[in-house]
This record gives C-alpha cells, sequence and structure tokens, in this order.
C-alpha cells in the first residue's frame, strides 16, 4: 500500500522518532478517513534496513506498508494505540519487526546493517592493512633516554589490559608501590577509560577506583591536562609527571624497562634484574617472537576483518604457542632458570587466554589448559609472591565481554571456565626443581 493521495483526508497522523538497536528511525503513522485502516511510511539512514518493506512505486529511501485495521487511530475502536504511549510503541515494534517478517529477510535485513556498522566500527578502533589485518597503532609518548624524576611519578592502568598488567607486575616485583601510585581505571560504556568507585569483595586483588592524582572522571581528560592538551587515542598503561602535568610514557615495554632498572634507589627489591645483560640478546629474541604472533597476535586474530587476515594470525599464534610448549618442556622459564621481562610479557596474554581470547578472538584450535608445561610455566609466574594479586580475573572478563562491544553486541558475559579460577591456579606447578638444560633458543621457522 502506498502513502494516502492529498485527495484522500487523513483523520490523524502521528509523527516518531525511534531508536531501534542503535539506529534511528522516523516513523509517520497516517489514518485515512477513506480506508479506515493506516499507513506507515518509515525512513532510516541505513534504508537497507528496511528491504524487507513492500516499496510503495514512488519510494526514494522511504517505504510503507499495510497495517491492520485493528490499529486504526480511532479512539472506539479497540484500537493497540488508543491506549497510550506504550502500546504504541509496541504496535510500532509489531510494524517493524512483527510476526509477519519472515526470518530469511530479518536475518538478511539485520546482517546488511550490522555489517556496515561494524567495519565502519572497526575502521575506527582497530586500523587494518589492505588485506584486512589488524595493525596496531604506535605509541604516542616513548621513553627518552633521560629519565624521568621517581618522586613525581603516578601510574594509570586498567585490570583488563595485558599491556598495563605488565607495569603492574614489574612495578610489584621491585617494591614500587610506594613509589609509583597507581590509579586503576574501567572500561566505561563507549569502551573509553574512566574511574569510578566499585563495589568490592575482597581485598586480595587490585581494583578499579578513581583517579587518585588529578581526580578525573576520564583518562582522556587525563591526556588533556598536558601542556598542548592531547586528541590522540587515551591508552594504558600511562606514565604521568605529577608536577609537569605531563605524559611521560604511554608504552608498556618502556615503562617495564624504567621500572625494572631505573628506580633502583627508591625500589624495596633492588637487586632483582629482570633484564640481566647476559640475557638481554635472549629477552629480545623471545619479544621478537612472541610480540607479533602471541602478545599482538591474539589482537590480530580477535581484530582481523578477512577470512586471510584471521587464518593467518591464527596460525602464527598457535605455531609459536606449540614451540614454546616445547621449549618449556627442558627450562623453567624462557630465558632459563631466571624470571626475566621476556616472562611477564608473556604471562599477561597467557593469563588472558582462556577466559577471553579463546572464545572472544576466536583463539579456540586449543587452550592454555591443554598444553601442559605452559599451563604449569603460567601457574609458576602467578605463585610468584605479589604477582595474584595483579590478576583480577573478574575484572578482565567484565573488561572485554561487557566493554568490547564490536566484538560482543550482545554484552554478555560467559561464565568463568573451569581450570581457570584463582583455586586452580594456585595448584602445584612442580616447575621448581627443573633445572633447564638447553639455554640456548630454539630456531624457529616462523
Ligand atoms: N603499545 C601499547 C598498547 C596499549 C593499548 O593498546 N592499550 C589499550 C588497552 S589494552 C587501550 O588503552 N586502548 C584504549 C584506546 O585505544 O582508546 C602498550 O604496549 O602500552
Amino acid at each position: 500500500m502506498s502513502l494516502p493521495t492529498e485527495a484522500q483526508r487523513f483523520t490523524r497522523s502521528i509523527r516518531i522518532a525511534v531508536n531501534y538497536k542503535y539506529v534511528p528511525y522516523h516513523l509517520c503513522l497516517v489514518e485515512t478517513e477513506a480506508s479506515r485502516a493506516m499507513s506507515c511510511s518509515i525512513s532510516s539512514p541505513i534504508s537497507s534496513h528496511l528491504r524487507w518493506m513492500p516499496p510503495s512505486p514512488k519510494a526514494t529511501g522511504k517505504f510503507t506498508c499495510r497495517v491492520s485495521p485493528r490499529m486504526s487511530l480511532n479512539n472506539n475502536s479497540d484500537s493497540n494505540f488508543s491506549s497510550g504511549g506504550d502500546n504504541l510503541i509496541k504496535a510500532i515494534g509489531k510494524v517493524l519487526w512483527g510476526a509477519s517478517l519472515p526470518p530469511g529477510l530479518l536475518i538478511s535485513t539485520v546482517r546488511t546493517g550490522w555489517n556496515s556498522a561494524w567495519q565502519i566500527m572497526m575502521s575506527q578502533l582497530a586500523p587494518s592493512d589492505s588485506s584486512g589485518g589488524y595493525t596496531r597503532p604506535p605509541s604516542k609518548f616513548r621513553l627518552s633516554s633521560q629519565n624521568p624524576t621517581a618522586t613525581n611519578l603516578h601510574l594509570y592502568v586498567g585490570l583488563p589490559c595485558p599491556w598495563a598488567h605488565r607495569t603492574l607486575i614489574v612495578r610489584a616485583l621491585k617494591g614500587l608501590e610506594e613509589t609509583i601510585p597507581v590509579s586503576i581505571a574501567l572500561p566505561g560504556q563507549d569502551g573509553a577509560w574512566e574511574f569510578k568507585d566499585v563495589q568490592v569483595q575482597g581485598n586480595d586483588v587490585l581494583v578499579p577506583g578513581r583517579d587518585r592524582v588529578n581526580g578525573c572522571r576520564r583518562l582522556k581528560e587525563v591526556y588533556g591536562l598536558r601542556r598542548g592538551g592531547y586528541n590522540g587515542r587515551a591508552t594504558v598503561p600511562m606514565l604521568w609527571d605529577v608536577e609537569r602535568k605531563e605524559v611521560v610514557c604511554n608504552e608498556s615495554y618502556d615503562i617495564i624497562e624504567f621500572f625494572n632498572s631505573g628506580l633502583n634507589s627508591f625500589a624495596q627489591n633492588p637487586g632483582l634484574d629482570l633484564s640481566p645483560v647476559e640475557l638481554k640478546g635472549k629477552i629480545e629474541e623471545w619479544n621478537r617472537l612472541i610480540y607479533p604472533n602471541v602478545n599482538n597476535g591474539v589482537y590480530r586474530c580477535g581484530f582481523a576483518q578477512s577470512q586471510e587476515a584471521y587464518d593467518a594470525a591464527v596460525n602464527d599464534l598457535f605455531s609459536i604457542l606449540d614451540k614454546i610448549e616445547d621449549h618449556l618442556g627442558s627450562s623453567r622459564y624462557l630465558c632459563g632458570d631466571e624470571l626475566t621481562l621476556a616472562d611477564v610479557c608473556l604471562f599477561t596474554t597467557l593469563i588472558r587466554f582462556d577466559i577471553v581470547y579463546n572464545v572472544m578472538f576466536k583463539c579456540m584450535k586449543k587452550k592454555i589448559v591443554e598444553y601442559p608445561n605452559l599451563h604449569g610455566y603460567m601457574r609458576d609466574i602467578y605463585q610468584i609472591p605479589k604477582v595474584a594479586m595483579t590478576c583480577n580475573l573478574e575484572a578482565t572478563m567484565d573488561g572485554y565481554f561487557r566493554m568490547l562491544f564490536p566484538l560482543n553486541p550482545g554484552c554478555i558475559r560467559p561464565v568463568m571456565p573451569s581450570g581457570c579460577e584463582h583455586e586452580a591456579l594456585t595448584r602445584p606447578h612442580n616447575r621448581g626443581s627443573m633445572a633447564s638444560a638447553d639455554k640456548s633458543l630454539p630456531v624457529f621457522a616462523a
């Protein structure tokens, strides 16, 4: 049915703007005297959503449909429209998504709209190369050779973030908690980091809270306090110079190297060196392998925008995990008997793997619990004093599943998989007596 012609007299008309699943629709409901039926014209910026509607001959981005006379606007009828706004909305819902809509059309309609929206979101949130492979933007603020003054520093982190988690672990192991106070953000509805006091059970794990130094509500505001302002991505971790009101660094590896060796006169554990000179070469070799294929590799799987890009990423990821599994069969840590920065970097990805990446980033070929050496190694590091406190598994799952909207639009948070909870992670790992037989790095083809 087409829209009423001018010759027809309208008895009533209603215009209404509705949002359905974040898409604005404009509906115009018109009742004509002649037919005592109602016509409904609907327009939307994403007109492909409306392909299911029978188009009028004159349709130019507008579509019309006939609705039952029971939905008349006439107050005397038993109309769905006659008793207030709620019923009107319900009736419009029926018009838009009613039982009469064939499921195939519903799916193809929503698919077209969702795919377009997804492509737009992903191109902004997860930049990709021409083949659809995720390309992580470089960090903007790097540590220069001149180290900042320790007494003026503040660390901003978010608990779900694996990069920020590295800084929390090294800060804890070096005993820098008093020297470097921390503010812990959590992802807001729009995915940006914000500060809030949250209700907490137990005090054996770090929890999000307020901005303890600048009193800001959002991390973006903190970045904006620097001289000259800031319009880029407000990422964690971020090291802040309190006195100069300046971002010192927002690159995790720079920060952990600085925490490891740049603050020894303030550290409670200055003797711990996670990057000794004699192991630097090995650490770099492991990082070169682990960063692109595992740390960033899981993101390359999750943010891939083409099948080819995903296939390549998932293949790289699991072939390197297999090789690390082999290596850890004869070596307690990556570089031998001592924990290094390379282990810290691998650990923060492993601890998120089964609870998040396995499902959400489609890293489903295997779970870490299925790798005996990797799983024992992960438990070994988890059980190092103060490390477990930095691992808020609940906040991590919440952060990814509730807030990473483009990958989980329904925002439903799955249950914690068994074997991943604190109790399972504290089971014996039996790696303490392991002597590293071969300390050289195996040669990998990847
Ligand atoms: N290369 C950076 C990556 C930091 C990063 O991507 N952090 C994410 C959280 S996991 C973030 O804050 N994203 C917020 C945004 O992009 O707006 C590092 O290692 O520090």
